[in-house]
């Protein structure tokens, strides 16, 4: 060991000692959370290498003993002496605390250009470090222990490649724990390969009993990170949008798709760090979205004259996003110092989408046209929740709800042993009332024709008879101010023909669960009678069928001479009122198939589907995929 032992090792020494008596100030926590910290103050520097556009692959293996090495092919960290300290610049890396590398109170780290930040603190938490940098045909070499030189930098052997390989052992001394748990480098690694597009990622576990290892490459980045938010979703258009730009040295990189859902997922970066309490870059891409998005509906005479503006809140439902962007001197705020403050950030990104969403939607104008839509069927169901609110508000105010006049309802007055039949047809609704238990069961009667003939908009929906009827019958309220706890029946039973417009009325009803009612269907409150197809009548003996497989296979069972009678439902009103007691509602003969929140989902996106304005495609459409409102009619 030839270090003079001068003033600058004395200062490094002191330095790193700082480090090791305080870990929680440069690395946040000493628990797993900072253990796996270790590895993506690495790692960035890599990342680092892969920006500035020297590196295209970075390898990161779990060690059988827990040590992690990391390997880069970019340059390697530069082996010359460095002129201020007098020693290489690979070992100031490593043994040298830099400014920019604070944690926890004071600022983050700046990504680009800064190298070596973060590893000197690394270097001092590890029981051991190895270092190797390979460029201009050496293999150079340094060790480390707790942070202090073990030798001088050597060349150890002869390369063709370039890059640097970094070997550290978290130090048990400081760390609670010591064992790497591979789905948290995982996520974190599939991120970082996600925002930097083009750079392939290699995770391998090479622990006892559970090898694996993973690829991560994504040469489309935020673009396919929004395809891989919406894989499991339904989008409504299939481009994603995709657009990079730079404005006072912000770069900004941004992708989007809608999807059918509901709830908007928009995912902020800045420096690779997700700001999830987002900040100006969120708020610019927001205002330019909303602003690009309306100027475009007025521009292709989507708005009628009398519309709103869409508001962003409709514009962003199903919204998956992803705002990505790299900045010299980030200012985070907030409590968790998660929320972004240069108001830099704001203009930049909105620059960006105002330009280029523009253009966009102008060279897509299917898609544009479908982003108007979703948005304006947004604002009609924002709209006419309120009203229904206000009015079941104002109306709870004035009046102790009265029971709907058409709910006949039942006499126990315990909501543990109540069920409501909901039932398509005054008819249904007459020979139900009949064929009901009526301590226990309720029947409310549809009028299936109106739901049925009229345009299927939820506005509407909310100011139809029987919807209302319902509300009141169930006495839960609707949206925030539904209360589960006031359900006055614990089975909710859909009954309704097994035709198309039978199809169509559970759509609706099921819609309308899923949206103003949604813990009814998580809750499994809602459920879906079996009403039978056909009566069979042999040898005075009758039976009863659900579908025409199920036909098939009772005339393969009993024959088909000496059939006295084959009977077809055409609807629940055909039934006489014992027949549908026996085969329907009868507690111990009925069969009831619970409604799944899937069923929902899928009777919702037909629903969205629907919306459009020819009648054609849309009875086409419930014909088509009739078993698919709900497999009861299968
Ligand atoms: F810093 C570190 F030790 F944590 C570390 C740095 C760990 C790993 C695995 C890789 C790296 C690293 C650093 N990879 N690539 C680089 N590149 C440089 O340090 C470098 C090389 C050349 C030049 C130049 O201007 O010629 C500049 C830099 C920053």
């Amino acid at each position: 060991m030839s270090a003079e032992y001068n003033e600058n090792q004395i200062q490094v020494l002191e330095g790193l000692e700082a480090v090791r008596k305080r870990p929680g100030m440069y690395i946040g926590t000493t628990s797993l959370r900072g253990l796996h910290h270790l590895v993506y103050e690495i790692v960035d520097n890599s990342v680092d290498e892969a920006l500035a556009g020297f590196c295209t692959e970075i390898d990161v293996n779990i060690n059988p003993d827990n040590s992690i090495t990391v390997k880069d092919n970019g340059r390697g960290i530069p082996v010359g002496i460095q002129k201020q300290k007098g020693i290489p610049a690979v070992q100031v890396v490593f043994t040298v605390l830099h400014a920019g590398g604070k944690f926890g109170g004071g600022g983050y780290k700046v990504s680009g250009g800064l190298h070596g930040v973060g590893a000197s603190v690394v270097n001092a938490l590890s029981e051991w470090l190895v270092v190797n940098v390979h460029t201009d045909g050496k293999i150079y070499e340094q060790r480390y222990s707790r942070g202090k030189v073990l030798c001088d930098l050597t060349v150890v052997g002869e390369t063709e490649e370039h890059g640097t390989v970094v070997t550290f052992k978290p130090d048990p001394e400081i760390f609670e724990e010591t064992v790497y748990v591979y789905d948290t480098l995982y996520k974190r690694l599939r991120e970082i390969a996600y925002l930097t597009k083009g750079l392939k990622i290699n995770l391998t576990d090479k622990r006892d009993g559970i090898e694996q290892t993973k690829s991560f490459h994504y040469e489309g980045g935020i673009k396919e990170y929004v395809e891989y938010i919406n894989k499991n979703k339904t989008p409504i258009y299939t481009e994603v949008f995709y657009a990079e730009g730079e404005k006072d040295n912000v770069l900004v990189e941004v992708s989007l798709q809608h999807n059918d859902g509901f709830n908007g997922e928009i995912y902020t970066f800045v420096n690779n760090i997700n700001t999830i309490d987002g900040g100006t870059h969120l708020e610019g891409f927001k205002t330019a979205l909303t602003k690009t998005v309306n100027d475009y509906a007025r521009k292709m005479n989507l708005l009628r004259d009398a519309d709103k503006n869409l508001s962003g809140e409709d514009i962003r439902e199903g919204l998956s996003a992803v705002v990505n962007i790299k900045i010299q001197d980030p200012q985070f705020e907030g409590q968790t110092k998660t929320k972004l403050g240069n108001s830099e950030a704001k203009s930049a990104v909105m620059s960006v989408v105002n330009e280029k969403f523009k253009y966009f939607l102008e060279e897509n104008p299917s898609v544009g046209k479908i982003i108007v839509e979703k948005g304006l069927l947004a604002s009609r169901v924002r709209e006419a929740s309120r009203k229904a609110k206000d009015l079941i508000r104002r109306k709870s105010a004035l009046e102790t709800t009265r029971l709907p006049g058409k709910l006949t309802d039942c006499s126990d007055k315990n909501p543990e042993n109540c069920e409501i039949y909901i039932v398509e047809g005054d008819s249904a609704g007459g020979s139900a009332k009949k064929a009901r238990d009526p301590k226990t069961q309720a029947v409310l009667p549809l009028r299936g024709k109106i739901l049925n003939v009229e345009k299927a908009r939820l506005d509407r929906i909310l100011g139809n008879e029987e919807i209302k009827a319902m509300i009141t019958a169930f006495g839960t309220g609707i949206q925030e101010d539904f209360n589960i706890e006031k359900l006055r029946y614990h089975k909710i039973v859909i009954m309704t023909d097994a035709d198309v417009d039978g199809a169509h009325i559970r759509t609706l009803l099921l819609t309308f669960f899923y949206r103003f009612m949604r813990p009814l269907i998580e809750e499994g409150k809602v459920y879906a009678a079996q009403p039978p197809l056909y009566r069979v009548e042999k040898n005075k003996q009758h039976y009863y069928v659900y579908d025409d497989a199920e036909l098939e296979k009772l005339y393969d069972e009993i024959g088909r001479t000496g059939i006295k009678e084959v009977q077809r439902y055409k609807g629940l009103g055909e039934m006489d009122f014992d027949q549908l007691r026996d085969t329907t509602m009868d507690v111990h003969h009925r069969i009831l198939k619970r409604v799944e929140l899937n069923d929902a989902i899928a009777a919702d996106a037909i629903f969205s589907m629907l919306m459009g304005d020819e009648v054609e495609p849309r009875r086409d459409f419930i014909v088509e995929n009739a078993q698919y409102v709900m497999n009861l009619d299968v």
